[in-house]
């Protein structure tokens, strides 16, 4: 770390489409918004991290295992420097504009922005950066999270979606102008932790579809006949989603918003129906929405929990308590 008092930020993101795809190597469409985490770093004679949000500290001179949020700054550090960075002792200090357990992301905001401030520089390699990340949440935090969110946070661009493919990692960015049309999102008011949900069982499940139809990932998955009850159901959302996330870049090339808002209902569905991956309060949020007029309304990330994200057409009022989203540049230093 250099001398003197570094600033990180980390985004959040929404994903636009392709959930639950990116550990079955498949395909999403993800940008970072403008919400997210600031790490303050300065030198320090031992590591001090302070999350200012909730009041609380973690003191460490070598990183071990903690629970909650302490794990993030402890296994960024062990992680880093097991890639071969230099890191030396600091003052971290976090604060943020993203609700924790939202769906926007926040754990990879805050991996995104610790890995900065940290380094107090961006590296190069930023999927090898993102790939770091996702050990921490992994090996450290406990949640099995796949790539996307990282991939999202580090490397997104203003006014673009990224096209991502979790098979090749190609990480394309893709224009997404809406017109006069927004895209919002809405808190459920129900939180989740990937660490705590059935997210570890879903990709369990993924694991043993594959294992029953012989092959290494749901993304070589064509026929599904040997599948049946809940690991058919599973398969069938991967499948699907990801040629929901095919449809959704052709609907936004021939500027067909009416076509995206069709297919944010079909990923919902099948998210709540073959994923079973809702809440009431999900369910509940997303009938808001589409009351409210949205042309599609789905639930966002991991699920469990967290956010819905709704395209309104022009003209049409925004929900009570939503936030606009646009997708907004990466992981930067201030
Ligand atoms: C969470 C995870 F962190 C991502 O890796 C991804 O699997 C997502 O849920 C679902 O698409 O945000």
């Amino acid at each position: 770390m250099s001398p003197e008092r570094v600033v990180a930020f980390g985004p959040g993101r929404v994903n636009l489409i392709g959930e639950h795809t990116d550990y079955n190597d498949g395909l999403s469409m993800p940008f970072a918004i403008e919400r997210g985490v600031t790490v303050t770093a300065t030198p320090a004679d031992r590591f001090v991290v302070d999350a200012r949000d909730f009041g609380e500290r973690d003191e460490f001179s070598e990183p071990e295992r903690a629970d909650g949020w302490r794990a993030f700054a402890r296994g960024m550090v062990a992680e880093l420097r097991a890639a071969g960075f230099d890191v030396a002792p600091a003052h971290l200090e976090i604060a943020g504009d993203l609700p924790q357990g939202s769906g926007l992301s926040s754990s990879a905001a805050l991996e995104s922005a610790l890995a900065l401030a940290l380094l107090g520089r961006v590296p190069e390699d930023l999927k090898a950066l993102a790939q770091l990340c996702s050990r921490v949440e992994n090996d450290w935090v406990g949640a099995e999270t796949g790539l996307l969110d990282q991939l999202a946070s580090l490397m997104s661009e203003a006014e673009h979606v990224l096209r991502i493919d979790f098979r090749s990692l190609e990480v394309r960015p893709f224009p997404l102008d809406l017109g006069g049309w927004t895209l919002v999102t809405v808190e459920s008011g129900a939180t989740h932790s990937h660490a705590g949900s059935g997210y570890n069982q879903r990709r369990a499940e993924c694991r043993a579809a594959c294992q029953a139809l012989g092959i290494a990932s749901l993304r070589d998955a064509d026929d599904l006949s040997a599948l049946d009850g809940t690991l058919l159901k599973r398969a069938r959302h991967v499948v699907s989603e990801n040629a929901r996330v095919d449809a959704t870049a052709a609907a936004l090339d021939a500027h067909d918003l009416e076509a995206v808002g069709r297919l944010l209902d079909a990923s919902h569905a099948s998210l709540r129906d073959d994923y079973e991956a809702s809440v009431p309060e999900v369910e509940a949020t997303v009938e808001r929405c589409k009351a409210a007029g949205a042309a599609g309304a789905r639930m966002v990330g991991g699920g469990f929990g967290g956010s819905v994200l709704a395209l309104l057409p022009p003209g049409v009022v925004r929900p009570a308590g939503a936030l606009t989203v646009a997708p907004h540049g990466p992981a930067r230093l201030l």
